[in-house]
């Protein structure tokens, strides 16, 4: 009986990643994907400018240009990353569409638009 055990334990091992924490098994289930996708900051601008991805993707943000950006949702309130250096990264998980820019270079602008996302309510511009 405890080889049977053994051998099935092994077997669960093999078949990847259970540490032996149910807890961490468990959220594995539950969370069998996450998305996730990349907006490059190259040349004063964010590529994509228009990211498409599924609903609750995390994209990240990483900063290839040689000076400091930040990303900051449209209307200047409602998030913001902060001020990101060359070579950092910042990321965020989307579940609507949502406008940003850089705050520090006002004319950078992107937008994730997310499959089935709502608009984002226009914050009065
Ligand atoms: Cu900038």
């Amino acid at each position: 009986m405890v080889r049977v055990i053994v051998l099935v334990l092994g077997f669960w091992t093999m078949l990847g990643g259970c540490k032996g924490n149910s807890d961490e098994y468990r959220e594995l289930e539950l969370r069998p994907t996450l998305n996730t996708d990349t907006v490059e900051i190259l040349q004063m601008a964010f590529k994509p400018a228009i990211l498409k991805v599924p609903r609750g993707t995390l994209v990240v943000f990483v900063n290839r240009d040689l000076v400091d950006h930040d990303i900051t949702e449209e209307s200047g309130t409602s998030w913001s990353s902060g001020v990101l250096k060359p070579q950092q990264t910042w990321s965020e998980t989307f579940d609507q569409n949502e406008d940003y820019f850089c705050s520090l270079h006002v004319v950078m602008k992107g937008r994730v638009e997310v499959d089935g996302g709502r608009m984002t309510v226009d914050g009065g511009r």
